[in-house]
């Protein structure tokens, strides 16, 4: 089984000091970058809307974190974030990202947003990871990042749809927790769903070849 490591949107926005921070998101970076020295194969995702993207609260003038109602279902307000090509959307400064093989962009439709990095929320269009993966005999991920509510969760669910054996590093995950136990709930479905949840230390345990 080829396995790769899924590094989940860390990029200044979702961090301390930008606009859409996950509490802690910082803090998670140095196991990031251990997990990414240790596996062969590293892939990353990146939040990369276009301006007055559907999921930014300024578009329509109503308050941060209220839902609104679009053609693919509810979907929450965010402040603008990870606007493409601008500092927020970048990837954060401390992250190791020379050993980062490929990264996937989502969320670039103006009008539907993408929680997971496989499909857009509206499930109508591919982010092209899928492509990636089957191309590169990929069958086992391992996800780390933020947020584990949204796009870590997301992701995953879909990963494990899609047929890969997944497993989320739970250490190296932070949440947005809108509700308090969001993140808890996160890692719950993922397990119901048939995924792993692990600690970090689990996988240097393992040895670098279990990873190939
Ligand atoms: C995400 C909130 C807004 C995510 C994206 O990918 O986790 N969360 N946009
Ligand atoms: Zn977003």
């Amino acid at each position: 089984m080829k396995s790769a490591l899924l590094v989940v949107d860390i990029q200044n926005d979702f961090c301390p000091g930008g606009a859409l921070p996950v509490p802690q998101g910082d803090l998670i970076i140095p196991a990031i970058n251990s997990l990414i020295a240790f596996f062969p194969e590293v892939i990353a995702t990146k939040d990369w809307h276009p301006p007055g993207h559907i999921s930014f609260a300024s578009r329509c003038a109503k308050p941060v974190m209220e839902m609104i109602e679009t053609p693919y279902g509810p979907q929450i307000l965010w402040p603008d974030h990870c606007v493409q090509e601008t500092w927020g959307a970048e990837f954060h400064p401390a992250l190791a990202t020379d050993a980062i093989k490929h990264v996937v962009y989502k969320g670039t439709h103006p009008e539907i947003d993408s929680y997971s990095t496989f499909f857009d929320n509206a499930r109508r269009q591919q982010t092209g990871l899928h492509r990636y993966l089957q191309d590169a005999g990929i069958t086992e991920l391992y996800l780390c990042g933020l947020a584990t509510d949204y796009c870590v969760l997301y992701s995953s669910l879909d990963a494990l749809e899609l047929g890969y054996s997944i497993t989320v590093i739970e250490n190296a995950c932070r949440g947005v927790n809108v509700a308090p136990d969001d993140s808890a709930k996160a890692m719950q479905k993922i397990v119901d769903s048939g995924g792993r949840v692990i600690a970090s230390t689990q996988i240097h345990g393992q040895g670098k070849e279990g990873m190939r």
